[in-house]
């Protein structure tokens, strides 16, 4: 039903209500969200400092990029400003699809002026014409709105040509939708299917900012970096700078869900412990938190002093809570289907790798594993982090391998009994 949805079987009219998210539900705002936009005011910024002003600020910033990598925004646009190319272009990355991110559908819904302007801004920096906004297609409700809002930014003259009266700043943004693939997220897989191909991830390099879309110099960026571009051209680089830790700058928000009383979105300098957002949101009997979604690390109670920062727990965002009520087996058992089935089976580790993690938990669930399966498990992810051919079956084993070693007990009390003694040393691999 969702995937007619999706598809544009149904039309928008006939959704059903549910699928139409209208609140907001920003509890902390730190400096971004809950700030007004003042539509036009980011870009006349960045042209008052001209281009090499404004990118000299972005380098002051050091934003790193908010989809969970964090590569220095100002080197990926600097690569492609210098890229061989006839045509340049800006792709915001809106695929949000790891399990427990939301952020960049509120940013869609409540900030899209940042989001548009800050393309504008990375456009009129490296010279680019043509911008896709590469929206999730669960995201398809916000299609109108956005388009609405594309449309006031051409009669503003903040898309077109000749933005704010500069000649030769020619830019404007095409809306793109994606059919629910979660691989699309993928910045080359993007690529691929916008260009009307089956989403599957490139080799890089060579990255987009030499050869992106039509193999042209392309910047793909998330859309809270993006929407962070503003604040820069507005504020200048040295007053980011100053917020944050030396090596992550600004602030982070966090979509927070789960078992706690205030679930929603978060915005915090980077460099805030666990235990600080988990009092905020009201989450007193946590005992673990899955950080940057099925593809990121689970901390468990002991790591709750650590900080969210690219030099401690990175994250592209999602910061999702378990209570003490829950099996950690379980939630990890449920990542392995969602990776076996978002595979996009063009590599065999992955495609075979994320089948056979799904159906060991499975047998293990079924109370037949036995630690030889135990060890499959922690073997299989020795498969799929070298061998995959991109992040997605890199990460699928890590939620596993990340429960198997801080909530054993809840896999060992589903073994069955055995003699067998394995020849794989599963502490060892673990060490
Ligand atoms: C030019 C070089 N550019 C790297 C660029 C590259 C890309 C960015 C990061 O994402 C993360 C992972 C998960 N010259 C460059 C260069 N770049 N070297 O920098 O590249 P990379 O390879 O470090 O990471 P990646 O493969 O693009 C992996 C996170 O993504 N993740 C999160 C998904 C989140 C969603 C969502 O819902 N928003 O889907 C999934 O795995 O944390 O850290 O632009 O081109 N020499």
């Amino acid at each position: 039903e969702i995937c007619d949805l999706v598809r544009g079987k149904v039309p928008l009219s006939q959704w059903p209500a549910e699928f139409f998210v209208v609140e907001d539900n920003i509890h902390r705002a730190d400096m971004l969200l809950g700030t007004p936009h003042e539509p036009g005011k980011a870009v006349h910024a960045a042209i008052a400092r001209g281009r090499d002003g404004m990118l000299g600020e972005m380098k002051l910033s050091n934003l790193r990029g908010r989809g969970g990598a964090g590569f220095t925004t100002a080197v990926k646009w600097d690569a492609c400003r210098n890229a061989n190319g006839d045509t340049r272009y800006i792709v915001c990355n809106a695929d949000e699809g790891e399990p427990g991110t939301f952020k960049d559908r509120v940013l869609l819904q409540s900030y899209a002026g940042r989001v548009f302007e800050g393309m504008a801004i990375a456009a009129y920096v490296v010279g680019a014409s043509q911008g896709f906004l590469y929206l999730r297609g669960e995201y398809l409700y916000l299609l109108p709105q956005l388009e609405a809002y594309l449309a006031g930014m051409r009669s503003a003259g903040l898309l077109g040509r000749s933005i704010g009266g500069v000649a030769g700043f020619d830019f404007d943004i095409e809306i793109h939708l994606g059919a629910g693939a979660y691989v699309c997220g993928e910045e080359t897989a993007l690529i691929e299917s916008l260009e009307g191909k089956a989403g599957r991830p490139r080799v890089r390099p060579p990255f987009p900012v030499t050869s992106g879309y039509m193999g042209q110099p392309t910047v793909v960026n998330n859309v809270e970096t993006l929407s962070k571009v503003t604040e820069i051209a507005i504020h200048g680089g040295a007053w980011y700078e100053a917020i944050g830790t030396k090596q992550s700058t600004g602030t982070k928000i966090l979509s927070v869900s789960g078992d706690c009383e205030r679930p929603g979105l978060y915005e915090y300098a980077f460099g805030v412990r666990i235990a600080q957002v988990l009092e905020d949101c009201g989450a007193q009997e946590a005992i673990a938190v899955q950080i940057s979604g099925a593809s990121g690390v689970c901390l468990s109670e002991r790591e709750f002093g650590r900080r969210i920062a690219f030099e401690d727990v990175p994250t592209a965002g999602s910061f999702m809570i378990f209570g003490k009520q829950r099996d950690m087996f379980e939630v990890a058992r449920n990542f392995s289907h969602f990776f076996a089935h978002e595979s996009c089976g063009f590599c065999t580790p992955c495609r075979v790798g994320t089948s056979l993690l799904k159906n060991i938990m499975d047998k293990i669930a079924d109370g037949r594993g036995t630690q030889y399966e135990m060890n499959e498990l922690l073997r299989l992810q020795q498969v799929l982090k070298p061998g995959s051919h991109c992040g997605l079956g890199q990460t699928a084993g890590n939620a596993v391998a990340d429960t198997v070693q801080k909530f054993r007990p809840a896999y060992e009390r589903r073994l069955a009994e055995t003699d067998f003694v394995p020849a794989f040393d599963l502490d060892a691999a673990l060490a």
